[in-house]
């Protein structure tokens, strides 16, 4: 058997071995995934995030896949922001439900000083107040407002680079790759924990995601948590009648993360929906140790939290529990 090495060093890596990853035969690249898990993490453990939209559509970027990008005619309408009482009511829920952590997303291209700032730095603090690990996804961020949510309690932020750095302009012009990297630049200054990852589906080629997991895992230090996305297609967007992505492609990809970006979170994230148990218990064994748990993600639907029970049942997983 042929085994393709990687240097685990981010330095060392390059384009050309991740290519040569997602080459490889489908079980034999799981199998090789499934011993660097073990190395590293508790592989029966599932970390669970709970998505909340608090500011849901009307942005002004252009990304193609997204219901909430005003360039797009989607059933997504434009709303107000939620309050901080029903964001804590909401994280109190998802708590109870069994999450670990609280993920709050808003619709906007970048965070902007004053009243809705404010609000979020508030929620952060009542969030992790509760003994949930506290995430946002805000948009694009300076390095001062990373030093404020980090001092309100953020654990995380949630800003993906989506595709690779060549084909990044096909889906989205209002901002480009090189703004999202300045970003997660200035979450990581104010020693916040990055969440990067991407989404396939766009109509990316294989080395356009083999650029994307090359970049993710050539920062440094690497991001500590990973989403995988499928993309979901939104009517009115213009990836909007593409074609789902196979199932065994999501297991190549968090297959090819997990060897490469071995101590990182590597989440199943949007898509699950598409996916049978079976497909699911594949990518766990990959080395995917993290999901979206309740039933919806941001103006979209998650697999029944009833259904996701019995699945670890089943496979015999336990989510991570905190607080
Ligand atoms: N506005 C912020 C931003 O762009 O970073 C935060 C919210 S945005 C909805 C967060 C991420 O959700 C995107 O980067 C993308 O990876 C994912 N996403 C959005 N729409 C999606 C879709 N239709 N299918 C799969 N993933 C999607
Ligand atoms: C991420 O990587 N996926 C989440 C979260 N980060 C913000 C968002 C998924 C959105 C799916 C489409 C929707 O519900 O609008
Ligand atoms: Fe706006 Fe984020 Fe959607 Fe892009 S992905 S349109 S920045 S909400």
């Amino acid at each position: 058997m042929t085994t393709t090495q990687i240097s685990p060093a981010p330095g060392g890596l390059t384009l050309d071995a991740v290519e040569a990853l997602f080459g490889r035969p489908l079980l034999e690249l799981t199998f090789e995934a499934a011993k660097v898990h073990r190395l590293h993490h508790d592989p029966r453990e599932v970390q669970c995030s709970q998505l909340i939209s608090i500011k849901t559509g009307g942005c002004p970027e252009d990304c193609g896949y997204c219901s909430q990008s005003a360039h797009s005619k989607t059933a997504t309408r434009s709303e107000d922001r939620l309050s901080v009482k029903a964001t804590l009511e909401a994280a109190r829920n998802a708590q109870a439900a069994g999450a670990d952590r609280f993920c709050m997303g808003a619709a906007w291209r970048e965070v902007r000083e004053g009243e809705d700032f404010e609000a979020v730095l508030d929620m952060v603090r009542g969030v992790k107040e509760l003994g949930l690990e506290t995430c946002v996804t805000l948009g694009m961020l300076k390095e001062s407002q990373a030093q404020r949510l980090k001092d309100a309690g953020l654990d995380y932020y949630n800003h993906n680079l989506d595709t690779g750095r060549s084909y990044y302009g096909e889906v989205v012009s209002t901002h480009d790759f090189d703004d999202r990297i300045e970003t997660l630049g200035n979450v990581r200054s104010a020693g916040i924990h990055v969440c990067s990852g991407g989404i396939l589906g766009l109509g990316e080629s294989m080395q356009a995601r083999a650029e994307l997991l090359f970049e993710l895992a050539s920062l440094d230090p690497q991001p500590e948590s990973v989403p995988i996305n499928a993309l979901v297609p939104i009517e009115g967007t213009p990836l909007g009648s593409d074609p789902t992505v196979d199932w065994s492609e999501m297991l190549a990809t968090i297959a090819a993360a997990r060897i490469l970006m071995p101590r990182a979170v590597i989440r199943l994230s949007a898509g699950r929906g598409e996916m049978s148990e079976e497909a699911q218990a594949l990518c766990f064994l990959a080395g995917a140790n993290s999901i979206f748990v309740g039933d919806q993600l941001l103006t979209t639907a998650n697999p029944q939290p009833s259904s996701d029970a019995a699945m670890f049942q089943k496979l015999g997983l336990n989510p991570v529990r905190r607080g």
